[in-house]
């Protein structure tokens, strides 16, 4: 059965509603940002683009780094737009775009996010990278799917209560991230760890300019909890729902951070976008090997 025109919305060219992308348009490595900018820091890498589009806050450009052909991509902030990119990915491989029908052999993607992000626990400095083997995301995104499969329940449980979570915020959820990606990707100069997504980027990080936390105590309690001997490591806003939507799509994810502030210390790098270029080249080079 064709999927009907108000859930999977096409433009009139035939390219997908929000990514404005037609199959062809896209690679099976898909890197994604935050900051439509940092499309071209990576892709100034590449051997040749062939693709550009920019629609909204999503712009898009495939082509080759070092033969392999991987498509780059800006997400803007926030789970709320990963919910579109990641399910507008997914159709783009596993939707037929012209019965809009599901395909019957699905196509997983590896995806990989370079982005920045702020550290909890004062060993991990500021200008490091870190790879987040899980995620704990205070987003919600994920309970509005049959998800329960792919969660760690123990795990927010065990979280929930150490924090004594105030009901009213989403309840955290805990997901992985690929294992193959991870091994992929990792060195020896590269953290692994647990990293929170929050829903925002001032209160939901703990961050007090004019008015009152409902919790002024929460990022101290992030930074002391520990489950199975993991911490948790660092804060940005969109991992936990790549690795959620992913794992349920069927496809591989993997969240690379620049650390460019820690919280614990209050220090923030001084050269960040330096370090964001560092992470996206080690990253495109593990990615080509
Ligand atoms: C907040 O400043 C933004 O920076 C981090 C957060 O996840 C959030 O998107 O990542 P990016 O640098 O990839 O945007």
């Amino acid at each position: 059965m064709p999927i009907e025109a108000s859930e999977f919305i096409q433009n009139s060219d035939g390219s997908v509603y929000h990514l404005n992308l037609l199959p062809k348009h896209l690679a099976n490595t898909v890197i994604l940002v935050g900051d439509p900018d940092r499309v071209e820091r990576i892709t100034r890498h590449f051997d040749k683009v062939e693709f550009k589009i920019k629609k909204r806050e999503f712009y898009t450009q495939t082509g080759y780094y070092k033969g392999k052909r991987i498509s780059v991509m800006s997400t803007g902030i926030g789970p709320d737009n990963i919910d579109i990119v990641l399910n507008e990915l997914d159709a783009l491989v596993n939707i037929d775009f012209e019965t809009r029908e599901v395909k019957e052999e699905i196509t997983s993607l590896d995806i990989i996010r370079i982005g920045t992000s702020g550290s909890i626990q004062k060993e991990i400095p500021v200008d490091s990278f870190l790879i987040s083997e899980s995620a704990i995301g205070f987003d919600g995104l994920l309970h509005f799917y049959e998800s329960e499969h792919i969660q760690n329940a123990e795990f927010a449980e065990a979280f929930s209560e150490h924090l004594n979570w105030f009901k009213k915020k989403a309840a955290p959820y805990v997901v992985n991230g690929s294992e193959n990606l991870i091994f992929r990707m990792e060195s020896p100069k590269v953290y692994k760890g647990l990293t929170a997504t929050n829903i925002g980027f001032y209160g939901p990080q703990g961050r007090i300019l004019r008015i009152a936390l409902q919790d002024n105590k929460m990022n101290d309690k992030l930074a002391s909890f520990a489950f199975n001997n993991k911490k948790i490591t660092n804060l940005e806003m969109e991992t936990s729902a790549i690795y959620g939507l992913s794992k349920l799509l069927g496809h591989n994810a993997i969240s690379m951070n620049a650390i460019i502030a820690n919280r614990a210390a209050g220090t923030f790098s001084k050269n960040p976008k330096n370090t964001v270029d560092e992470l996206i080249q080690y990253s495109l080079e593990q990615l080509a090997k």
